[in-house]
């Protein structure tokens, strides 16, 4: 039998992943919480995708992170912020030269896991795949997309991208996968906490075309600085771009505030305007909208960190 798949994060994108998985029968397991989580996914089915209206169930296994059977290839689907505690619970069971997968947004956390576990391949990934949930244990593929994956330590591709091939699930090795990281961070930068304090689709921002195009020129800045050249490249015409194509879309973090979730904003807007500091770089315009951001979730309630 094939090296087993375990995915931590029964969210969105991880039962995305684990069924499409399990779809084409490459063995799947599902680390859940704890118990009481386990025993919820036990009495139903097993995880159901919904895809063009269709929904089908997969009997993906499930299992608690604290059992000891090793971990050899493990897919991180966990928000940027939960990504270090979920693999602290079950680093102990990572064999030598685990292989990790990072699908979280942003920048930040890829790098605060591989200094967690230095003996395992961290394999940073990219996806413009988008799902949601529509109830327990259940996903809607809403978004059809690509996956990014790299490793700027060692370029060679893994094995297993056969399995990815084989669910089908659109991928392709990137030699610069932290330079497609820091674009779509920026991207994200210049439209979602503008959709949030604005309170509109992505296309709402076409009224506030100066504004967009004064975060652009200090995100181009920023990522010129920070040795990304080419992330920088064209990155207003990119974001006018976006604007346009998802007008009709309200942003992740729009969504998030809307439905009182936790953003990611440390790892989006906090970071970069961190990476600015370390670099004494002065960007007014992107501290500041950094600065109403917080201010905005604070009145919400909402962490801001
Ligand atoms: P999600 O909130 O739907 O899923 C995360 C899951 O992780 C939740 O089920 C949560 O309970 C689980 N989790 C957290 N801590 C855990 C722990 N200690 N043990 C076990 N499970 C734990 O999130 P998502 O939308 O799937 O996003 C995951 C990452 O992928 C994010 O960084 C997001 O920005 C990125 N992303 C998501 C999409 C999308 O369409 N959903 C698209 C591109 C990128
Ligand atoms: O990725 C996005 C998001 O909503 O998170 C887009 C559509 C690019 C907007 O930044």
């Amino acid at each position: 039998m094939s090296t087993p798949w375990h995915i931590l994060g029964a969210g969105s994108l991880g039962t995305l992943w684990a069924t499409r998985l399990a779809r084409c029968g490459v063995p799947v397991r599902l680390i859940l919480r704890d118990a009481a989580r386990l025993a919820s996914y036990n009495a139903g089915a097993g995880l159901t995708l919904v895809e063009h209206g269709i929904a089908q169930t997969y009997p993906v296994t499930g299992e608690t992170p604290d059992i000891p059977e090793p971990i050899h290839r493990l897919l991180v689907a966990c928000k940027a912020y939960d990504a270090q505690s979920a693999i602290a619970q079950l680093q102990y069971r990572l064999v030598p030269g685990a292989e990790l997968i990072l699908l979280q947004n942003g920048l930040g956390s890829q790098d605060a896991v591989a200094a967690q576990l230095p003996q395992a391949r961290c394999i940073f990934a990219s996806s413009t795949e988008g799902a949601f949930r529509d109830g327990e244990w259940r996903v809607v593929f809403a978004g059809h997309g690509y996956t990014w994956l790299g490793d700027a330590a060692h370029p060679a591709p893994p094995q297993w991208l056969e399995d990815l091939r084989a669910a089908g699930i659109p991928h392709e090795w990137s030699a610069d996968i932290v330079t497609r990281l820091w674009r779509k961070l920026a991207l994200n930068c210049a439209i979602n906490p503008l959709t949030v304090l604005y309170q509109c689709r992505n296309g709402g921002l076409q009224d506030h075309h100066c504004e967009v195009a004064t975060l652009c020129a200090e995100l181009t800045e920023l990522l010129e600085r920070c040795g990304q050249p080419a992330a920088a490249e064209d990155l207003h015409s990119e974001v006018q771009r976006v604007i346009h194509a998802t007008a009709a879309n309200y942003s992740s973090m729009y969504q998030d505030v809307a439905n009182a979730r936790r953003t990611e904003i440390s790892y989006l807007l906090g970071y970069a305007c961190q990476a600015a500091a370390r670099h004494q770089l002065v960007l007014p315009h992107l501290q500041q909208l950094h600065a109403r951001l917080v201010d905005y979730l604070s009145a919400r309630g909402l962490a801001s960190h």
